[in-house]
């Protein structure tokens, strides 16, 4: 039996995106918010909304407690915690399972292995995946490293077992290096996820970031959604995603798919997640995280494949298996993402949050938008910097490019710096045209 209600523990345009997929099937919605969020759409959008606190995030959209309590208090029988926020939260997933309220998403055991990056590639390599050669567990002292790197060979970069997104990480090129090194990343672990250990990789340079979609219900059926190409980031944020990704061949695609697969099965993953790859230039390919939710550039994946990816997830979390089957998924055209933040590309990206003045969205064939913005939103400090996504699908890549460019132009925010001017030079370079990007591209334009 589907779910009569779901309550959505997010905010911002992903909120939405879940409430639309609620609404169309035929699911009631319960949005929660905080005081800064009063004037929401997500609040305005869905059938009930609960107040679960103050602006400041473990206040109200960390607060386990209260999102519960929340669920309790109008009987929603399953919560979907979007991306980010308590989306990655084991204990939150496991605090839904003992209060009897389906968490869309993967088990609480499933979140903390993904969640302890040092685990996770000690799971992978027991599985015989190959993952960036490296420590086979943690490494407890700044000696333990350089014993470790010296064989390796330098550079090697040191990441969080717990963290992710770029904190905690440091790149060493000599020994010397890596004992200030260590120290510093372990410091910045502990300050930024609580937990100071560390794990060391050879470092790759200038990779491709290539991520593979994956649906697994709890029958035990797995299929793949195919690639996103997420190289172009700035200080680990991506900024534009596209799928399919101009990189992988059919070889390849069905090797990435093949392993996401055979990973998703073998940790006994259910619902949607996402399988990271690092690709050198020359197409070898390392698995290199779980990522235990629904994705920001999920929608590159939906426009190509035609699957409502949030509505599998639901229906996975329901029960029910999954009626698609590989050979179902076709990738058909090409799609691509900006990001919309809120954020200054001429002072560093640096947040700029204030009052928008007005809003005009792009249109025509092929454009989506998913934001929750509006003439007048106030934009926040408390919060992420993303205010919206703005997706295209056209028939080939440079269609694409064309079509975004477009779109881009019909785009206009007033009263708030935002990224909507930046990516014009993007899309006018000629090495991302050709498909010549890396994770280092965005450095190299400045
Ligand atoms: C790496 C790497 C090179 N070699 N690991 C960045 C975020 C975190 N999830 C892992 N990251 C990287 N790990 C090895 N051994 C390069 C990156 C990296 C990166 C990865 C994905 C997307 C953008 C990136 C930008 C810079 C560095």
């Amino acid at each position: 039996m589907l779910f009569k209600r779901i309550l959505i523990a997010n905010r911002g345009e992903i909120a939405l995106r879940v409430i639309r997929a609620c609404k169309e099937m035929g699911i009631e919605t319960v949005a929660v918010f905080s005081d800064a969020d009063k004037e929401s759409l997500h609040v305005k959008y869905a059938d009930r909304a609960v107040n679960i606190g103050p602006a400041l995030s473990y206040k109200s959209y960390l607060n386990m407690d209260r999102i519960i309590a929340a669920a309790k208090e109008t009987n929603a029988c399953a919560i979907h915690p979007g991306y980010g926020f308590l989306s990655e939260n084991a204990d939150f997933a496991q605090a839904c399972v003992d209060n009897q309220i389906t968490f869309i998403g993967p088990s609480a055991k499933t979140i903390a292995m993904a969640g302890d990056k040092s685990v996770a590639r000690q799971t992978l390599i027991a599985l015989g995946i190959r993952v960036i050669p490296g420590s086979d567990d943690i490494v407890s002292s700044a000696d333990m490293a350089c014993a470790i790197a010296g064989p390796l060979g330098y550079p090697v970069i040191l990441k969080a077992a717990g963290g992710g997104g770029g904190r905690g990480m440091r790149i060493a090129h000599t020994p010397d290096a890596l004992v200030g090194a260590f120290a510093m990343a372990s410091g910045e672990a502990k300050a930024a996820f609580g937990n100071p250990k560390l794990y060391l990789e050879k470092y790759i340079e200038k990779p491709r970031h290539i991520e593979i979609q994956i649906l697994g219900d709890s029958q035990g059926n797995y299929i793949h959604l195919g690639e996103r190409e997420c190289s172009i980031q700035m200080r680990y944020q991506k900024l534009i995603e596209e799928s399919p990704s101009c990189f992988v061949d059919e070889t390849l695609r069905k090797t990435l798919g093949e392993t996401a697969v055979k990973v998703a099965k073998a940790v006994g993953y259910t619902n949607a997640g996402t399988m990271e790859f690092l690709v050198d230039k020359d197409k070898n390919y390392y698995f290199m995280e779980i990522n235990a939710r629904v994705q920001v550039e999920h929608p590159v994946t939906e426009m190509v494949t035609g699957v409502d990816i949030v509505e599998q997830q639901i229906l996975i979390a329901a029960g029910e298996s999954l009626k698609l089957k590989q050979d179902d998924i076709v990738l058909n055209g090409w799609s691509m993402e900006c990001r919309i933040n809120a954020s200054d590309p001429a002072d560093n990206f640096m947040p700029s949050p204030g009052q928008i003045e007005s809003v005009i969205f792009p249109g025509g064939p092929g454009v989506r938008v998913d934001t929750h913005i509006y003439d007048r939103y106030m934009v926040t400090p408390f919060y992420d910097s993303l205010i919206g996504k703005l997706i295209v699908w056209a028939k080939d890549r440079p269609s694409a490019i064309r079509r975004m460019k477009r779109a881009l132009a019909e785009f206009e925010i007033t009263g708030i710096e935002t990224t909507i001017g930046f990516y014009g030079r993007v899309f006018d370079d000629e090495r991302f045209q050709r498909g010549d990007i890396d994770t280092h591209f965005l450095d190299s334009m400045e």
